[in-house]
């Protein structure tokens, strides 16, 4: 997959070069680049924002150098990429989300600083990519290269060959509705607290029973929300092919 993030904070996306990311870049799974805006504008203080028309406060990012940003990144307008935005005015980034971005050929993030992009480089970006404006979760960032670490951490993992162990993809929170059951290690007795004894016996069944219990509370404290959106016969179908 390519992912082209355009940002003025280039070293902001630095940390996107290690960890598991970083190698799956090295092992040639992920072609990422990032790119400065600055090297797209034509003047000698290498400017990207100015006043809002209409008045009001802060700065607004110009069109030109964007548009000659998002230019170059672009691998095929006839297939029109993908072209994430991250704004906190965006639909909010989830699981199914990170799914099917993660079949793409080229992602290209859009990180905006200041008040936002002019809105004419949105409306002209969507002649050759397939623009989605997203946020990662209902609160304010000063710009989105945090966001768009996120976004790249949560699709990069999936593709195929980037996580060592594809098992540990599929018993994750959320990728059935219910969050993940608490887990143990070594020593059995620690500080004197007591890993739950189903979990010391041997038993598959009575330990699957027990880590699906232990589910269910977690997800009925923490999130009440999700417990609405239970499938409960394809929780009932899982359980019987434990
Ligand atoms: Cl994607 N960008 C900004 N600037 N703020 C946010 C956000 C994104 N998601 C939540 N807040």
């Amino acid at each position: 997959m390519r992912l082209d993030v355009v940002s003025i904070f280039p070293q902001y996306l630095e940390p996107l070069k290690l960890s598991l990311i970083g190698k799956a870049a090295e092992d040639g799974l992920l072609d990422l680049n990032v790119i400065n805006l600055r090297d797209f504008t034509n003047d000698k203080h290498r400017k990207v924002d100015d006043t809002p028309y209409g008045g009001g406060a802060g700065m607004v990012m110009m069109p030109e150098p964007w548009g000659q940003a998002l230019d170059s990144v672009n691998s095929d307008a006839e297939k029109r990429p993908v072209l994430i935005v991250p704004s906190p005015a965006g639909a909010v980034f989830n699981q199914q989300m990170a799914y099917d971005l993660a079949e793409e050929d080229q992602l290209v993030f859009a990180c905006g600083r200041y008040e936002g992009i002019d809105e004419r480089v949105i409306e002209y970006a969507q002649e050759n990519f397939r623009v989605i404006p997203v946020s990662i979760g209902d609160y304010v960032l000063n710009g989105g290269e945090v966001a768009v670490m996120v976004m790249v951490e949560a699709i990069a993992r999936l593709i195929p060959g980037v996580i060592g162990n594809p098992e540990s993809l599929v018993e994750e929170s959320h990728s059935d509705v219910l969050l993940e059951y608490p887990v143990y290690t070594k020593p059995a007795s620690w500080r004197g607290r007591e890993v739950p004894e189903t979990l010391l016996g041997g038993n598959h069944h009575r330990v699957a029973r027990h880590r699906r219990d232990e589910q269910i509370k977690r997800t009925a404290a923490r999130r009440p929300d999700l417990i609405m959106k239970l499938d409960v016969d394809a929780l009932n179908r899982r359980d019987r092919d434990a």
